[in-house]
Formats: C-alpha cells, sequence, structure tokens
C-alpha cells in the first residue's frame, strides 16, 4: 500500500503516504491498521478512519484533558487542595489521553475501552501514547462497552471524557441522548461532561445534535475548539456540558497557577487557550444555539 485514503466525509478524502504498514488487522470489533507517513510518524486509523498520530496527537490529548480538569480543579479552589479527583474515560484505547490526564497529579483514573485490541496494538506501536500510562498506578484499565458501564456504576467522577471515534460503527451510541443522560448520572456534582464532536464545518449536524442533547439536561452545554491537522476539515469541536457555569469561567490567573503547579509542559494547551478556545466562530456558534445547519450540509455533498 502507496496511499492510505481516509473515507469518513461523503466528498472528500484525506490521503496520508504510507512509507510502511506496522499492523494491520481485523479486530473483533473493527479494521485496525497502524502506519507510517513520513510528516505525522505512526498513524492509527479505525474502519478507514483517521483516529490518532504521533505528529498531532499532541493537540486533541492535551485539549481533552487539561481544559476539564484545571477548570475543576480552579473551581474547587484552595480548600480542596490535596483531594483526589476522579476522572473517566470511555474509549481512548491508544493513550494519549491517560497519558495526559495522569499528568495532574492527585487524580485517579478509569478507562473504559470497548476494543481490547485497541489497547494491545496501541501498547505495541504507539508506545509514545500512552507512554507507561497503563500500567500506573493511578490508572484503571476497564475493557467493557462505555455505555453499559454509565449505565451501570456506582462511581461519581469529577471529569468525564469521551474519546470516541465518530459516530459510525461501535461508537454510534457515545453520541445519543440516553448517553449522555447516563454521564450525567455518574458526574460529581458540578463535574463536567467533554466529548469528542467531530469537525464542525463538515459534521455540523452532529455537533448540533449532541449540544441539543446537552442543554437538555445540562444547565449548560457548549464546545470549544482545537485544530488538528490530520482531522481534515478545520477546527475540531469538543463538547461541554456541565450544570456548574463557573467552570469554564474560572479566572486565568487560577488556570495560570495550577497550571504551573502541575509543570504540565504541554506544547499546544495554554493557560491563555483555556478561555480562547471557547471562542466560537459564529457558523459554529450558530450550530451550538441549535440553528438549522441543513443549509450548510447540503452545500457539501
Ligand atoms: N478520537 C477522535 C477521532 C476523530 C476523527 N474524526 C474526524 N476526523 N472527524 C480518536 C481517538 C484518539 N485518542
Amino acid at each position: 500500500m502507496e496511499w492510505f485514503q481516509e473515507t469518513l466525509h461523503p466528498a472528500i478524502r484525506q490521503t496520508l503516504k504510507v512509507d510502511e504498514v506496522l499492523h494491520r488487522e481485523q479486530t473483533a470489533l473493527q479494521d485496525l491498521i497502524i502506519f507510517r507517513n513520513p510528516t505525522f510518524g505512526r498513524v492509527m486509523a479505525l474502519d478507514g478512519i483517521v483516529q490518532t498520530t504521533e505528529g498531532d496527537e499532541f493537540i486533541y490529548h492535551e485539549m481533552l484533558a487539561h481544559v476539564p480538569i484545571l477548570a475543576v480543579k480552579a473551581v474547587q479552589g484552595r480548600a480542596a487542595k490535596g483531594r483526589v479527583n476522579k476522572v473517566l474515560i470511555v474509549g481512548g484505547g491508544d493513550g494519549g489521553c491517560i497519558r495526559e490526564v495522569l499528568k495532574h497529579k492527585n487524580l485517579v483514573c478509569t478507562m473504559v475501552e470497548i476494543d481490547p485490541g485497541v489497547i494491545e496494538l496501541s501498547r505495541k506501536h504507539l508506545p509514545n501514547h500512552h507512554a507507561g500510562a497503563f500500567d500506573n498506578k493511578r490508572a484503571k484499565i476497564v475493557i467493557a462497552d462505555g455505555a453499559k458501564f454509565v449505565k451501570e456504576t456506582a462511581e461519581r467522577y469529577d471529569v468525564i471524557i469521551i474519546d470516541s471515534t465518530d459516530p459510525v460503527g461501535p461508537g454510534a451510541v457515545l453520541f445519543t441522548e440516553e448517553f449522555y443522560a447516563d454521564c450525567k448520572r455518574c458526574l460529581a456534582s458540578g463535574g463536567v461532561l467533554v466529548t469528542q464532536n467531530g469537525v464542525p464545518f463538515l459534521q455540523g449536524p452532529e455537533l448540533q445534535s449532541s449540544v441539543a442533547a446537552f442543554k437538555k439536561l445540562f444547565r449548560e452545554g457548549t464546545c470549544y475548539l482545537a485544530v488538528v491537522p490530520t482531522y481534515n476539515g478545520g477546527f475540531m469541536a469538543l463538547g461541554w456540558a456541565s450544570d456548574n457555569l463557573k467552570l469554564r469561567k474560572a479566572p486565568l490567573a487560577k488556570i495560570a497557577r495550577l497550571y504551573k503547579a502541575a509543570k504540565l509542559d504541554t506544547k499546544y494547551f495554554t493557560p491563555e487557550l483555556f478561555h480562547a478556545a471557547f471562542a466560537l466562530p459564529n457558523f459554529v456558534r450558530k450550530l451550538v444555539d441549535g440553528i438549522k445547519a441543513k443549509k450548510l450540509a447540503r452545500g457539501r455533498r
């Protein structure tokens, strides 16, 4: 194979040069390929869709992890110093998200991944993603259906991160109102849910329906943005749902203090970006506000 062609969008295809295929298999659930690209390093795709690359994963994983965790810590304030927060990741089998989460020392993290094949092969072929995080004693790795897990668990989490595939295949249930309601049930009071919500320019209706569900269930539903080169089509939207309106308004000075104290050493995230990422271009704001995205969608197909 010389070129890998991503087939996510109906009328646009992203193509990446393949230097070497490191692994290809049909896991119990998905078609998985890991290959090497001269620009992005190792690339993992599931069912023909790029999930993560060594070159740009830091953008996505830092923003998924540090924005909600710093918000929760900032709002808890000094009184809660030393309190151990609980974080839940649904998906995230490549290990990049849990690696970033565990950079915060006073928390424990449970990761629920449905496909053991993704963890096994990422462990082997994407060692810089997990960077030992799977074996951290503050990490608990559960192989299970995330939708079932949030329906049944008796645990309560301060931060829930949905690091999912797109709403096709096994990931589709992770975009339903029922799933978000179950997440809310196992969120500690004042906690926050963040989600992978696609590229709004090309996947507007998906973002619109997730945020509409957030707004039904939570006091606040919106999204924040990051540009990840291999998530083709511009900004990536990360959904945000919480009953605590203070979280994303946490003062910059507090975020900066916590960021420094945690010695995060990030490559994309900065305390200033914490607030900047929530500033939405008007076409995204309209999706979030529930204004029909039909026109946009029609123009694309
Ligand atoms: N999570 C996000 C994949 C999204 C790809 N979608 C897209 N390009 N619209 C993958 C797991 C990374 N830890």
